[in-house]
C-alpha cells in the first residue's frame, strides 16, 4: 500500500489545488467571524476565487492574529467538532493555539505516512520519536504518522541520554526522530559511550530547527547512518510532516494536494520566482479547524522547480534557511544566523556548534563574538590561528569584523528541543 499518490499529475494537482481553495475560502468566511471580516474587508466574496491565481487578492494572516483571538483564534468549526488542540509558545505574548478535527487528525497522519514512505521505511521498522509530547505537535505527529503507516513506534519522548540508548539498543530500533539539536547530542552520546556495535539505526530524521550541512555529516559520521531526512512542519500548519526530502537530499517535497506554498518577498509581500528566496506563505486546502489562508511563517525559503529523479509527483522547496526575525543588525548589516553558519562549514578545524553574542562596547560600538567549537581531534595550540581564519573568512564573506572564541568541543550547550544561537545582550546594557 503507497500512501504516495504516485499517479498524481501536474493538472490533476491543479485541480486539486483549485477545488480545496474554493473550499477553504467558503468554510473559513462562512463559519470564522475574524475570517469573514478579514475577507470582507479585502473586498472579497467566496465566489470570487475562480482560478489560483486569486490567490493573489486574499488577504494576509499572521501570528498577531492567532494571539489578539486568543484562545481560539481562526475557529470554523463547532467546539463539538473540536476533538483535540495543540499549541507553540510564542516568544513573546500568548501561545498560539490550534485546532483540530477528526477529519484535520486524519489528513495530518495521512501526509505524515507520506514521510516515513518517501524515507523508505517499511513496517519493520522500529521509530524511536524523541521529541516532546503534550501541547506540542511534535511527539503525536511522528507517533500517529508511523502507527498510520504502519511501522512500530518507539515513544520515548524526551528523555535523558542513558533511557534513549537503553531503548535504542533493547528494541532495536532503526529510525531516530528527533529535533536537529537532540540527534546531533545521541550521536555524540552514542560515540562517546562507544555503543556504534549494538544500534541498529540506518536513518535519522530530523526537523524544528535549522541545521547546517556540517551537522548533517556529523551526525551521520558518528552514528554511522545511511539517510539523515529533513522533515518540515509547524504547529498552525498541523505540526511536523508537511514535507521531507527524498533520498537525493536536494529540497523538501511538500504536501501541495492539501496547502499552497507561495514565497514572497517578506519586504512587499509579491511573490518571487522559483530560485529566489523569500519567506514561504501557507494557505491549507482542506483543514477544518483552524484553516489558514496565507498565512506568513516568517521561514526563509525557496521553491526549486527542476524535476526531481525520484519520480515522487509532489514539488520542493529548499531546506528552511532561517526566519525573518532571526535576522539581526550589526553595524548595520543584515545578518542571519545561517550566513555565519555557512562561512563556518568552509573553515577546517572547527566543529558543527556555535553561539553569536551580540554587546554594546562602552564607547557605544556593537561587538560581534562569535564562538565556535574546536573541532575533534585538533590541537588547542591552534586556537589562535584558527580564530584568525574564521574572522578573516567571516569579514570576508559578511563584510563585518568580530572576534571569535575558541571553546572545546562539547563545550557549547546540546539541547533536546531547538537550540538557541544568537545572545543580543545590546539593550540590556
Ligand atoms: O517545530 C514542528 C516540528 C516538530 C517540525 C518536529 C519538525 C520536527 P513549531 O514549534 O510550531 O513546530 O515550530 C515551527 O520551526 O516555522 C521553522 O522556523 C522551524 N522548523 C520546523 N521544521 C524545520 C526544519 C515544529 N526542518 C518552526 N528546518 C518553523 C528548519 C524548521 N526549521
Amino acid at each position: 500500500m503507497s500512501f504516495i499518490p504516485y499517479d498524481l499529475t501536474e493538472d490533476k494537482l491543479k485541480k486539486i489545488q483549485l477545488e480545496g481553495l474554493q473550499w477553504t475560502v467558503a468554510h473559513a468566511y462562512n463559519n470564522s467571524p475574524f475570517y469573514r471580516e478579514k475577507i470582507g474587508n479585502a473586498g472579497l466574496k467566496p465566489e470570487d476565487i475562480r482560478s489560483l491565481e486569486s490567490i493573489e487578492h486574499l488577504p494576509f494572516t499572521d501570528k498577531d492574529d492567532l494571539q489578539k483571538e486568543y484562545p481560539f483564534p481562526l475557529r470554523a468549526v463547532p467546539f463539538e467538532d473540536i476533538i483535540r488542540i495543540h499549541a507553540s509558545s510564542g516568544t513573546t505574548g500568548k501561545r498560539k493555539v490550534l485546532c483540530y478535527t477528526q477529519r484535520d487528525l486524519d489528513v495530518w497522519a495521512d501526509i505524515f505516512a507520506r514521510c516515513y514512505e518517501l524515507a523508505g521505511l517499511t513496517r519493520e521498522d522500529r521509530v524511536q520519536i524523541a521529541v516532546g509530547y503534550g501541547l506540542w505537535t511534535a511527539g503525536v505527529g511522528f507517533q500517529a504518522g508511523c502507527e498510520r503507516f504502519g511501522a512500530m513506534a518507539v515513544p520515548v519522548g524526551p528523555a535523558n541520554a542513558e533511557m534513549h540508548c537503553e531503548m535504542m539498543i533493547d528494541m532495536g530500533t532503526t529510525v531516530f526522530c528527533s529535533t536537529a539539536s537532540m540527534a546531533l547530542l545521541m550521536a555524540e552520546e552514542i560515540h562517546k559511550r562507544n555503543l556504534l556495535s549494538r544500534i541498529k539505526v540506518k536513518k535519522v530524521i530530523l526537523g524544528a530547527e535549522r541545521h547546517s550541512d556540517a551537522m548533517i555529516t556529523r551526525i551521520k559520521e558518528l552514528m554511522n547512518v545511511e539517510h539523515v531526512f529533513d522533515i518540515y512542519g509547524l504547529t498552525e500548519l498541523y505540526g511536523p510532516g508537511t514535507g521531507l526530502d527524498c533520498s537525493h537530499h536536494n529540497g523538501i517535497h511538500y504536501w501541495a494536494d492539501h496547502f499552497i506554498f507561495e514565497v514572497l518577498d517578506p519586504e512587499t509581500l509579491k511573490p518571487l520566482p522559483p530560485g529566489k528566496q523569500g519567506e514561504l506563505v501557507v494557505t491549507t486546502l482542506s483543514k477544518e479547524g483552524s484553516p489558514l489562508i496565507r498565512y506568513r511563517t516568517h521561514d526563509i525559503t525557496r521553491i526549486l522547480d527542476q524535476a526531481c529523479s525520484c519520480g515522487v509527483p509532489f514539488p520542493r522547496h529548499d531546506s528552511i534557511l532561517g526566519r525573518t526575525d532571526d535576522m539581526f543588525i550589526y553595524r548595520a548589516v543584515n545578518i542571519y544566523p545561517s550566513q555565519i553558519d555557512h562561512v563556518l562549514g568552509r573553515v577546517d578545524g572547527i566543529g558543527s556548534e556555535f553561539q553569536i553574542h551580540l554587546k554594546q562596547r562602552e564607547s557605544g560600538r556593537d561587538m560581534m563574538l562569535v564562538k565556535v567549537e574546536r573541532g575533534t581531534g585538533v590541537e588547542k595550540a591552534d586556537d589562535i590561528h584558527l580564530a584568525e581564519r574564521v574572522a578573516t573568512e567571516i569579514r570576508r564573506k559578511i563584510l563585518v569584523r568580530c572576534q571569535v572564541e575558541i571553546v572545546d568541543n562539547g563545550e557549547l550547550p546540546r539541547t533536546q528541543s531547538k537550540s538557541r544561537r544568537v545572545f543580543d545582550q545590546r539593550n540590556e546594557q
